[in-house]
Formats: C-alpha cells, sequence, structure tokens
C-alpha cells in the first residue's frame, strides 16, 4: 500500500458522532443459547465449501457473554455510539409467532450497560441473519416476510424503545438480495437473478412497514444503511474531471441506479429508476409504504464500483441489468482482501446523495479495512496501515462536509475482528484485535489513534 496523505488539522462540527459498528452473527457466537432458533447463515455456513475454511459464528468473539468487559472497552476508547444488530431468531426462533423472552433480555442488558458507559445504542434490526424457518417458506422472495419483520421489528421496540433513539431497519439490503439470492456467495446461498430482485422489494417492503411500525411506536430516529458507492470509470478514479463517453457516462448512471438508486429511489422519492427490471412481486400501494419518512440514510463505503461500456459484458447474477456493462477494480492500493482503497470516493459519494436526497441526513454507517495484523511481542498491534486507511477516509467525510454534505456521524467498521461472512475469520476489521483461541482482546493502534481522535473531535 502506498502512503496517503496525512497532513493538516481536521475538526468536525460540534454534536458529530462518533462510534463503531458489528452485527450480531459477526461476533455473539452462542447460537444455540436462551432458545435461540437457526438462522441461514448457521446453516450456510455449516454447508461445506460455503465459507472459507469452514468457519461459522458458532463462537465467534463471544460476545454475548463478553458483552460487559467489551463495553468497558468502547468506555475506554471515548466511543459515544454503538451500531449492533439484533439476531431475530434470538427474539422470534422460527421467524414468527411467540416472542423469546430471553433473547430480548440480552439486547436488554447490552443497552442498558451502553446507557450506564454514556455510549448512545443504534440498533439494526436486520444485518442479514433470516430465521431459517421463514426462509424454508421462500425467505425474502416470500412476500409474508416483508410482514414478518415489521412485527418482529414491534416486538423489539416494545421491550426497548423506552431507551433506544435511534433504530436502523435493514443493513444493506443489496448484498441480502443479490448475494443471498443472485450470485449465492452470500446465504441462503440461492443462485437466480429474478428471484433477486424480487427479494429486494420485499426486503424494501418490510423496511417500509417496519418504519411503519416504529414509527406508531414512538421510534425518534430511523434509518436505513445502504452499501453505497461511488460509480466510477476508470479514467475517473482518479481524475475526477475525466472525460469520458456518453456509452461510459450511461454505464455509469445504470450501475449508480442498479445499486444505490435501486434502494434510495423508493424509499425517498416513491419511484424505482426505470434501470430495475420490475415483475409482478410490485403491488399497487408498495411504493407508498415504502417510501415512509427516515430521518437518516447510512453509507457503508468501501470502494468504488467502476464501470465501463463493453459490448460484449454479459450480465452478471448479482447485475441482472448491467449487461453491456464492465466491472474492473480500481487502480489503486489495496487492503488484504483486494479491495481498492479510494478515499475520495467517499466524498463524491456524500456530495452526491446529499445534493440527489436533501431531505435525509447522512451517516457513514461503516468504514473500515481488513489488514495482516498480528500482535508484537510487546503486546501491540501496530496497523499504522488502518491508522492511514481511516485517517485518508475521515479526511474525505470532512472534505464532504465543507462541500455541503449533511453528514451527521462516522461509524467504523468495525469495534472488533469478526467473522467476515464468506471470508471467515481471516479478514481482520477491527480496531480491537480478538485471537480466536483465548477471545483475548486487544486495542490496536488504530484504536488507539481513533480514540484520540474522538477526544479531539477531529485529529
Ligand atoms: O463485515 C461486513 C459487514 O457485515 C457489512 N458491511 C461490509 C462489512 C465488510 O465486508
Amino acid at each position: 500500500m502506498t502512503t496517503m496523505e496525512t497532513r493538516g488539522t481536521v475538526v468536525f462540527p460540534e454534536g458529530f458522532v462518533w462510534g463503531a459498528a458489528t452485527a450480531a452473527y459477526q461476533i455473539e457466537g452462542a447460537v444455540r443459547e436462551d432458545g435461540r432458533g437457526t438462522s441461514i447463515w448457521d446453516t450456510f455456513s455449516a454447508t461445506p465449501g460455503k465459507v472459507a475454511n469452514g468457519d461459522t459464528g458458532e463462537i465467534a468473539c463471544d460476545h454475548y457473554h463478553r458483552y460487559r468487559d467489551d463495553v468497558a472497552l468502547m468506555r475506554e476508547l471515548g466511543l459515544r455510539a454503538y451500531r449492533f444488530s439484533v439476531a431475530w431468531p434470538r427474539i422470534q426462533p422460527d421467524g414468527s409467532g411467540p416472542i423469546n423472552p430471553a433473547g430480548l433480555s440480552f439486547y436488554d442488558k447490552l443497552v442498558d450497560e451502553l446507557l450506564n458507559a454514556e455510549i448512545s445504542p443504534y440498533v439494526t434490526l436486520y444485518h442479514w441473519d433470516l430465521p431459517q424457518a421463514l426462509e424454508d417458506r421462500g425467505g425474502w422472495t416470500d412476500r409474508d416476510t416483508a410482514y414478518r419483520f415489521a412485527d418482529y421489528a414491534r416486538a423489539v421496540h416494545d421491550r426497548l424503545g423506552d431507551r433506544v433513539e435511534h433504530w436502523t431497519t435493514l443493513n444493506e439490503p443489496w448484498i441480502s438480495a443479490y448475494l443471498g439470492y443472485g450470485n449465492g456467495v452470500h446465504a441462503p446461498g440461492r443462485k437466480d437473478p429474478a428471484e433477486a430482485v424480487r427479494a429486494a422489494h420485499h426486503l424494501l417492503l418490510g423496511h417500509g412497514l417496519a418504519t411503519r411500525a416504529l414509527r406508531e411506536a414512538g421510534a425518534q430516529e430511523i434509518m436505513l444503511v445502504v452499501s453505497a458507492a461511488p460509480v466510477l470509470t476508470p479514467a475517473q478514479v482518479n481524475d475526477p474531471d475525466a472525460e469520458i463517453s456518453e456509452a461510459d457516462a450511461e454505464a455509469v448512471e445504470r450501475v449508480h441506479a442498479l445499486s444505490n438508486a435501486h434502494f434510495l429511489d423508493p424509499v425517498l422519492r416513491g419511484a424505482y429508476p426505470s434501470a430495475v427490471a420490475l415483475g409482478d412481486h410490485v403491488l399497487d400501494g408498495d411504493l407508498e409504504i415504502i417510501s415512509a419518512p427516515i430521518d437518516l440514510v447510512g453509507i457503508n463505503y468501501y470502494n468504488p464500483c467502476v464501470v465501463e461500456a463493453d459490448a460484449d459484458a454479459p450480465a452478471d447474477a448479482a447485475w441482472p441489468g448491467a449487461a453491456g456493462i464492465r466491472f474492473s477494480p480500481a487502480d489503486a492500493p489495496t487492503t488484504a482482501m483486494g479491495w481498492p482503497i479510494v478515499p475520495s470516493g467517499l466524498s463524491r459519494l456524500l456530495v452526491r446523495l446529499s445534493q440527489d436526497y436533501p431531505q435525509v441526513g447522512l451517516m457513514v454507517a461503516e468504514n473500515g479495512a481488513a489488514f495482516e495484523d498480528t500482535v508484537s511481542e510487546d503486546g501491540r498491534v501496530r496497523d499504522a496501515e488502518r491508522v492511514a486507511y481511516l485517517d485518508a477516509h475521515l479526511r474525505a467525510a470532512h472534505q464532504a462536509l465543507a462541500e455541503g454534505a449533511d453528514l451527521r456521524g462516522y461509524l467504523v467498521w468495525s469495534l472488533l475482528d469478526n467473522f467476515e461472512w464468506a471470508w471467515g475469520y481471516r479478514c481482520r476489521f477491527g480496531i480491537v484485535h480478538v485471537d480466536f483461541e483465548t477471545q483475548a482482546r486487544t486495542v490496536k493502534d488504530s484504536g488507539r489513534w481513533y480514540s484520540d481522535a474522538i477526544s479531539h473531535n477531529g485529529f
């Protein structure tokens, strides 16, 4: 990795939210405790060949048992916000019907622990761990799942709503739909692009129904988190003003529509972009439900989407609608996962989304990088590359603010090294190192750096 520019003082506006994010299946473990049901990720990771090294979330970071220590660590780092997800199968083991009080109790205790540490809980209701029983009835391709999601959202709010102000319905529905049902790289591992489009609509419907339920119950702030990426041509990666052909410009706008606008337009404009092929799964009145007002859009930014027109390029299972478009990685230094590091993509994205959807605030709900971290003999994790990564992306976020983006906060991905889905435990994203043999936690240099940035509201 080449060094990124790290010069000058950066100060964020008063009240800027600084925090970290995690997700239930990636950290909790305890998959069979206190009545938790099976999720699609339990099934998928137990299927040979689906996850690298045969890894599963069975134990993960054992956060279910260690949450008190983990919150103490967050307090030590000075986090102001912590975004975590609730595992639906802990609350309703079969995805519908009776509520499991023991499952809710875990999150009840976690919320209290956070509030005692003066950390605001940001609750995500769905971060990919659908109850297997619902998948057996069709999963997100079945319209009924959206209604079951709203019931579940109401049940969680009934228990936590007296203390939790910040609610997120879905995390990255594009990934749930297109990697889960399109190319099958994620659970439930189905490979049918038409089903993926259907699943995407039902995820959005579930978002709308849950938003309505949360509002009726008095929720103060509702966020939808999307995996948004700026779409650029190779020429634009390092030169935003690069001239591009009409065909390339069309490719850029089409992929923006198929990924970002696919989820944001229905919610914030009440209509799908024309590039998304719709079927009979969209019923009258759905878009009205889906477009119930929300307060924030969360952006998970890792790298840009780089595309150009190429008449010979076939459509990919994860990108139905993108025939004639070639995807390529950005020409930039990469993380340990081979993901190009392009901090300027974050500012471009935030500015564009703020202009396109001025009615909502924005939050960087995830941003971070995996590197090959090791604990040195002196007990330190010298992750200088991650420090440089965070520095550069926070500068980009600051730049977006200067250009008028309504950015309210930044949540680093992730608090802890954890189960990185199909990649297993090989990819370490944490600002805190986890030894998966002993479960020992070690704050990395990046964790110290981030803590310092929080205490100064900048760096
Ligand atoms: O680990 C994931 C997270 O669950 C969702 N957003 C992307 C992260 C890194 O791949």
